[in-house]
């Protein structure tokens, strides 16, 4: 299995968030994808590319083109009236319905392309953005090809993460949405039906958003009960899509506390209804934020597992199969973590 990885999102770092009332810096950070890319090298799973650039087709075909205008323009908007801090969003527009007026001024648009204050803007943003995109696309176009000669998987070290961002909107540290950009892609190169996995501690909201009223697109996601945790508005059991997409959305939310043998069953349950949604092509958001040691998270997930979720993956899922990064705060762990995935999947397939 190759991976695809940029150096670009290097110079996305230094944000703010807000954590338990304090502004504090960010958690998600460079090293998370640094230590990713040392993980997989050291596995010596296969080669690792750079991404070509493919332009902002394959985003445009994801995202509304005033929403990625904004994402491009909006560092250079802020420092223009001489701040230097991370910009930052501050005034929502929740409860009113999406507002139908685009402000002038920087900070009204902050929170108008915004669903929380989790995705701050720094010069190196944009560029990160962008990269971390092409990987996904990159890695979704040589799965694709490579099928050709036979069963493919590929893996996208994705940083910015993505699931949190939908069409028109930022959060959670995501900008773009690098798994439905992988799954669009996947469908525009001639795969019928896409089932996008789900495995990051957190309810992929954007991606389900984005695929909401669609039946191509089956999305399918385990992750903590919203009653509970982020990204608390949606990610409910009784989510299940509308009009077209009716059916073609599966939220398997869990309990705090949530340890392998409850995780791997409710892992079949998703795999059983991908299996039952008749895709030809699989996009997995790899997070393993699910670690016992995550610092914002509260499953229990430990290594060894890791490989167990893997070997699941590997024998169910319909091939090509693009792996795209996602979360994982346990700086330390993340790279192993995210790698022993891949390795089960290997060893099973
Ligand atoms: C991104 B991914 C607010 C707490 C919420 C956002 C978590 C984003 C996780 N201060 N933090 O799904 O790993
Ligand atoms: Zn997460």
């Amino acid at each position: 299995m190759d991976a695809w990885y940029s150096d670009h999102h290097r110079a996305h770092q230094g944000q703010s968030e807000l954590f338990g009332g304090k502004l504090v810096t960010s958690f998600e950070t460079p090293q998370r994808a640094g230590r990713v890319l040392d993980a997989f090298l050291e596995a010596g799973l296969g080669l690792v590319y750079a991404p070509t650039d493919a332009g902002l087709a394959p985003i445009l075909a994801v995202h509304d083109a005033d929403y990625v205008d904004f994402l491009r323009g909006a560092w250079d908007a802020w420092h223009h009236l001489g701040r230097v801090h991370p910009a930052l969003p501050m005034v929502w527009h929740a409860g009113r319905g999406l507002p139908t007026e685009r402000p002038r001024h920087i900070e009204g648009q902050l929170g108008y392309y915004a669903m929380d204050a989790g995705c701050a803007i720094v010069a190196g943003t944009w560029p990160a953005a962008y990269w971390s995109a092409q990987c996904a696309v990159a890695a979704a176009r040589a799965a694709a090809d490579a099928t050709a000669h036979g069963a493919a998987a590929t893996f996208a070290i994705c940083r910015p993460p993505g699931h949190h961002a939908t069409a028109r909107a930022m959060g959670g540290y995501c900008y773009l949405n690098n798994a439905a950009i992988a799954a669009e892609q996947l469908r525009s190169l001639g795969q019928p039906r896409v089932a996008v996995l789900d495995i990051d501690y957190h309810h992929g909201n954007g991606t389900q958003a984005i695929f909401w009223a669609r039946d191509d697109v089956f999305f399918t996601s385990l992750h903590a009960d919203p009653h509970d945790d982020y990204p608390y508005f949606s990610g409910h059991a009784d989510e299940r899509g509308e009009g077209d997409g009716y059916g073609a959305t599966l939220n398997l939310p869990l309990p705090a506390g949530t340890q392998a043998p409850v995780y791997l069953a409710a892992l079949d349950e998703a795999l059983d209804a991908v299996d039952v949604s008749g895709s030809t092509a699989t996009v997995v958001s790899l997070g393993v934020d699910t670690f016992e040691l995550d610092p914002i998270s509260r499953f229990k997930l430990r290594e060894a597992d890791y490989l167990e979720i893997g070997r699941r993956l590997g024998r169910r899922l319909p091939r090509p199969v693009v792996f795209v990064f996602e979360g994982g705060y346990a700086t330390d762990e993340v790279g192993r973590n995210a790698v022993a995935v891949l390795q089960g999947f290997e060893a099973a397939g």
